[in-house]
């Protein structure tokens, strides 16, 4: 079974996604998602000048000698484009095994470990009632544990905060949260931690008040503390039971964790941004974290993630994959397809597509009562409708960027 065509697919439903799409000479094809939120070009080129090539004439049945040949013989090891274009091979190889082999792809993977997965949503908003409102509005729609991010007293316009505005050419309907924005300049946000810090546990008070003990309550620091300032929160944060705080401190510092850790009992996530198993050494063996955030997409596919996970539950620390909207369809079904088959999942992300992108991306995984299946299709079960993706273009958007009062750039 020989890769006899690979196609890198962008489009632009509701915003920017890139797709690799791999055929064999018997005519399967399998679908990979290779989307860098503000980044989505350069992994564009290092697909199709440099990876591509390579495949056609590959054996599509070899995935792990596969994954091994890219990594390694590219001798530039790591980084977000190289692991988003590697990670796009790998699933959509995986896509391709699924289908020859008339299975869903979870039961590759060793089988069903749960019945479904239990899944995240985002609530926010910029004042109490309106957060409140959000909150309803998740648990209406089924969700059974909840995100929320509040805004702070004197901040016009900070992450996690879902915009009313809606899309560009969509506008006035809510799409849930959407950072990145079209046009041809980051927008610019601004930021305050010791205003963030006071503000937020009155928010958990509030929420917990009003929702009671049981729900499960997240909440997202987008690496803009300190370590000592993270430290702080998480403590003042325990009387809430958070089910987890996450991205609390930088990404590039893992040994920060350490010094959080030593203060509090607030379960903590890291690793959206993290692309390999060498960004979780230190953390996962010195048991600095409870969930890893990963996405299939940003870490080396299915092969690559999987041995970040075995390792994981080594130290009893579980899954909590990535799942924004700028994780497509194909990521997603990769994601549920793996957390449904490990034993140490935790939780899953999941905001919901737009109906644009829906119509591009037609999926059989499912959404019922607060929990995620994959469904039982061989393969991934996404199929990409092509005339559809062919109605939207790539747009040039970005993710915003932060500053302080005094100007100065700070972590977004
Ligand atoms: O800001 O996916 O937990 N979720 C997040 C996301 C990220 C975006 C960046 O592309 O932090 O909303
Ligand atoms: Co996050």
């Amino acid at each position: 079974m020989k890769i006899d065509k690979a196609e890198v697919i962008v489009t632009s439903p509701d915003r920017n996604f890139v797709t690799l799409k791999l055929t064999t000479d018997d005519g399967l094809t399998g679908l990979g998602d290779a989307t860098l939120n503000g980044r989505e070009l350069a992994v564009v080129a290092y697909l199709t000048e440099h990876v591509v090539p390579l495949l056609l004439g590959r054996d599509a049945q070899n995935i792990e000698d596969t994954w091994q040949f890219l990594y390694r013989s590219a001798y530039w090891r790591r980084g977000p484009v190289t692991m988003a274009a590697i990670s796009a091979v790998d699933v959509a190889l995986w896509d391709i095994k699924a289908k020859a082999a008339g299975m869903p792809l979870y039961q590759l993977l060793g089988g069903a470990s749960r019945t479904g997965l239990l899944a995240y949503g985002h609530a926010s908003g910029k004042s109490l009632p309106e957060v409140f409102a959000s909150v309803n509005s998740h648990l209406e729609q089924g969700y059974k544990a909840i995100r929320v991010q509040t805004g702070v007293p004197g901040l016009e316009s900070i992450y996690g905060i879902a915009s009313n505005k809606g899309l560009p050419g969509n506008e006035g309907v809510r799409y849930d949260h959407e950072p990145a924005q079209r046009g041809a300049l980051p927008a610019e946000e601004d930021w305050d931690t010791r205003a963030y810090l006071r503000h937020v546990p009155t928010v958990f008070e509030a929420v917990r008040n009003e929702f009671g003990p049981e729900l499960p309550l997240l909440h997202d620091g987008h690496h803009r503390m300190t370590p000592i300032q993270a430290a702080q929160l998480g403590k003042s944060l325990e009387p809430y039971d958070l089910f987890w705080l996450e991205d609390c401190t930088p990404a590039e510092n893992q040994e920060a964790l350490r010094l959080v850790r030593q203060h509090t009992t607030t379960p903590l996530a890291i690793g959206e941004v993290f692309n390999s198993i060498w960004d979780y050494q230190q953390i996962i063996r010195e048991q600095l974290i409870d969930y890893v955030r990963s996405a299939v997409t940003h870490t080396g596919g299915i092969t690559h993630l999987k041995k970040i996970l075995e390792f994981a539950g080594q130290y009893q620390i579980k899954s909590g994959m990535h799942g924004p909207t700028d994780i497509s369809p194909v990521g997603m079904a990769a994601a549920m397809h793996l957390g449904l088959a490990i034993h140490n999942f935790g939780i899953q992300e999941y905001m919901k597509h737009g109906d644009k992108t829906n119509a591009v991306f037609e999926q059989s995984y499912s959404w019922n009562n607060g929990m995620l299946h994959p469904g039982n299709k061989p393969g991934l079960g996404v199929e990409l409708d092509v005339d559809e993706a062919g109605k939207y273009p790539y747009a040039t958007a970005y993710l915003p960027y932060n500053r302080l009062a005094d100007g100065t750039v700070h972590d977004w």
